[in-house]
């Protein structure tokens, strides 16, 4: 008798564990379909680990200061290290749409991890924001991508019409040898040229481990009005220094570029040297709008005090983009409904004003012509000149 009732009441505690259980587990299943996941893919570890620490950083203060809620649903950030190889980041991004069940995909720090992914978002009808990346092509590598950093182009165009407008006669230009460093070679000297500038040498050095103190060598021996430099953020302090131990900076040979250089995350500690290179850029901390103010503050206070650069607002601004795409769709997540939603878009960001051109998916925005000078005895790109609403000059055309 005593064993029955152990048995029985056993078995309902079993009946009622397995009902709980299940209760447990429908509870789970209608919170599951209230969340939204984003899944971004960034350089988290390796060479370029400042980027992904930039975008990772901003885009965590977007969701801080908005909330989690969206259009009735949770935001869910999902963040991933590719270390900055194309291959790891195209399986994340396989990884992230089938088992995680992401409705966006984001990030990608460096041009070869976008183009590497592209067809993923194409073939998943995924949304893609490119959120750091800088070649014109990519856009057109998938019709699910939307950008919200900018294009190489847009700065070196804009330099190279600034540069052959000022004084600058003959320059020789350096950049990295991969895609976003061909971009910034053409399109500076296309702008330069038409203005009636001339390119004494497009020299190129390696991306990986550069040693750029051959090449600056040879700068010095053709001494150009100018030295125009394009390397990818986190690379500038290398190439700064070896700058100054060829004694370049005393040598009259003016640095110019696109902000790359300058990037904010390291600008600071560049010393002197730097104070008055000139560059031309979609952002910098010491933009003077109410908004810029306010999200520095905010960036250092969750960050350790660092100082947001040119990365972070990519990744700012592609939470906005997501945010406002999903309140458009009232929460729906359907990709080619999401990124018809991000089409045309406008808003102000921490940059100034910005919009994602409705026929090409294309960040539009400010270029701004800087100068490093000391402010409160910190270097900052200080702003001086403005060229509004710049569009890729790639895709200028298109309608
Ligand atoms: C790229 C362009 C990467 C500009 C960068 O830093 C940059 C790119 C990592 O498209 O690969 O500053």
């Amino acid at each position: 008798m005593t064993n029955t009732t152990t048995a029985v009441s056993r078995r309902s505690a079993l009946a009622l564990g397995g009902s709980a259980l299940a209760l447990g587990l429908s509870g789970l299943t209608a919170q599951a379909q209230q969340v939204v996941k984003v899944g971004l893919i960034l350089p988290m570890t390796g060479p370029f680990a400042s980027t992904g620490r930039q975008i990772e950083a901003a885009a965590k203060l977007y969701m801080a200061q908005k909330g989690a809620s969206v259009a009735g649903k949770t935001l869910e950030l999902v963040v991933k290290d590719d270390t900055g190889t194309p291959d790891v980041t195209r399986r994340i991004a396989q990884e992230l749409i089938l088992n995680d069940k992401v409705s966006v995909i984001a990030g990608f720090g460096l041009t070869p991890l976008a183009m590497s992914t592209a067809p993923i978002a194409t073939q998943a009808k995924v949304p893609m924001v490119v959120m750091a990346a800088g070649t014109s092509i990519i856009t057109d590598a998938s019709p699910f991508i939307a950008r919200t950093s900018f294009t190489q182009a847009q700065s070196a165009a804009t330099m190279g019409n600034w540069a052959a407008k000022n004084g600058v006669k003959k320059v020789v230009s350096l950049v990295s040898d991969y895609a976003p460093g061909h971009d910034s070679e053409k399109f500076f000297a296309e702008a330069f040229k038409a203005d009636g500038g001339e390119v004494l040498q497009s020299l190129r050095v390696p991306l990986q481990n550069p040693d750029f103190a051959p090449f600056l060598q040879r700068v010095k021996d053709a001494a150009p009005d100018a030295l125009f430099v394009f390397v990818p953020s986190g690379v500038g302090a290398v190439l700064m220094k070896q700058f100054i131990e060829r004694g370049l900076d005393k040598s009259g040979i003016r640095l110019i570029g696109p902000g790359d250089i300058t990037d904010d995350d390291v600008l600071n500690g560049f010393g002197e040297a730097a104070v008055g290179t000139i560059t031309a850029h979609l952002y910098s901390a010491a933009h003077p709008s109410a908004l810029n103010k306010a999200y520095v503050e905010a960036f250092k206070k969750a960050n350790n005090n660092m100082r947001p650069n040119f990365m972070s607002v990519g990744g700012y601004d592609g939470m906005h983009l997501i945010y406002e795409a999903l309140k458009k769709t009232n929460g729906a997540t359907d990709g080619a409904g999401l990124v018809e939603a991000m089409k045309g878009m406008a808003w102000e960001s921490p940059r100034g004003p910005i919009s994602i051109d409705a026929a090409t998916r294309e960040i539009v925005q400010n270029i701004y012509i800087r100068k490093v000078e000391k402010v409160d005895g910190e270097l900052y790109n200080v702003e001086f000149a403005t060229v509004e609403n710049v569009k890729d000059p790639v895709k200028a055309g298109r309608k």
